[in-house]
């Protein structure tokens, strides 16, 4: 069975989505390096990858369904934040707009009745649930250190063990 154009089009649309995670994720890498924290510039390195991981997986589908693929181009990320705090709570926030997107596709394979996407998109599912909780578990983290750099420093250094 051929994946529909609408289907089709939706996951390009969620490759540049995930580009535009792997961008967001690579600017805060940055800007951890700018602020010598080098652990959590690695955490986000990493996080990066994963999400190169997550793009190139949509695009193999799409080769396997035989659908065409559309390279995006990918929006600038930010630049600078307030605080490491900051950084992870818009990381925290993203994982939760990226499920919410992940979510619609699956409502729009299950009305398409495409089973071979619904059960493609079951891993990413499952992935948003690790994305959303090790940001999350961060955030809570970075929380309670509240001003303290001595705290601060020994995150980064666990953070840079990923
Ligand atoms: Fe691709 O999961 Fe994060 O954004």
């Amino acid at each position: 069975m051929k994946i529909s154009k609408e289907m089709t089009a939706a996951i390009n649309d969620q490759i540049k989505a995930e580009y535009d995670s792997a961008y967001i994720y690579l600017g805060m890498s940055a800007w951890f390096e700018s602020e010598g924290l080098s652990g959590m510039a690695h955490w986000m390195r990493k996080q990066y990858g994963e999400e190169i991981e997550h793009t190139e997986k949509f695009i193999k589908y799409l080769y396997e369904r035989g659908a065409r693929v559309i390279i995006p181009g990918v929006d600038k990320p930010k630049e600078s934040y307030a605080s490491a705090l900051e950084v992870f709570q818009t990381a925290y926030k993203h994982e939760q707009y990226v499920t919410e997107r992940i979510y619609k596709l699956v409502d729009q394979a299950l009305a398409e009745k495409d089973y071979a996407t619904q059960s493609m998109l079951k891993w990413y599912v499952d992935e948003q649930v690790e994305e959303e909780s090790s940001a999350e578990a961060i955030v809570s983290k970075l929380e309670c250190l509240g001003d303290s750099k001595q705290a601060l420093y020994m995150l980064d250094k666990e953070l840079g063990g990923r």
